[in-house]
């Protein structure tokens, strides 16, 4: 019995997911990189830049929505995690902010299913254990004060990923 039936965790491209909103992990310019911005940017097409473009950027731990155009997914929320330094730099707090903005920003767009990568893990080197504790502890939290979103699919590139965050959902849900 899963701790919490409104939390999944899925193994795969989160490009191919058709949910509501999917999160994109990226830089606070917007206009796309490599990683999983740069595999939603190719999957979403170019129209995508364009509308980006036009949000002027976007700060660590804050998030801005955009339509998902070539995506199954309705909509593209971009927030930009912490780059790790180490941890005496506000990481944890910039990390749970960016999980936080991007649920209300779906709330506020009627979401009811979204998923996120795991946010600053690849290229901006935060600790994948840590980073997953912050993932499921924020977003059991807000998922506890509201209805919406109805279900959060943590989208893990590997099994080795996915395995962390059932390891966070036991340690976090069940006690
Ligand atoms: N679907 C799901 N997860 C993915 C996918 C995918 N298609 N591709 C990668 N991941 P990263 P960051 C996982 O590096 O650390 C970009 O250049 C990956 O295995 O994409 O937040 C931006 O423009 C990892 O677990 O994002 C920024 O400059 C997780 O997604 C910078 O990278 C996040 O890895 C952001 O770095």
């Amino acid at each position: 019995m899963d701790a919490n039936p409104r939390i999944q965790v899925h193994t795969g491209d989160i490009t191919k997911l058709a949910v509501d909103a999917i999160v994109n992990a990226a830089n606070s310019s917007l206009l796309g990189g490599g990683g999983v911005d740069g595999a939603i940017h190719r999957a979403a097409g170019r129209e995508l830049e364009f509308e980006c473009r036009m949000l002027n950027g976007c700060k660590v731990g804050e998030a801005k929505i955009t339509k998902g155009y070539k995506l199954p997914a309705r909509y593209i929320i971009h927030t930009v995690g912490p780059f790790w330094q180490g941890g005496g730099k506000g990481e944890a707090e910039l990390l749970a902010s960016c999980y936080r903005r991007s649920l209300e920003l779906a709330r506020a767009h009627d979401c009811l299913t979204m998923a996120f990568p795991a946010i600053s893990t690849g290229i901006y080197r935060y600790p994948k254990h840590e980073a997953a504790e912050i993932a499921v502890g924020t977003v059991s939290h807000f998922l506890a004060l509201h209805a919406m979103p109805e279900t959060v699919i943590f989208c893990c590139f590997d099994q080795a990923m996915a395995e962390l965050y059932q390891q966070a959902i036991a340690y976090i849900l069940e006690g």
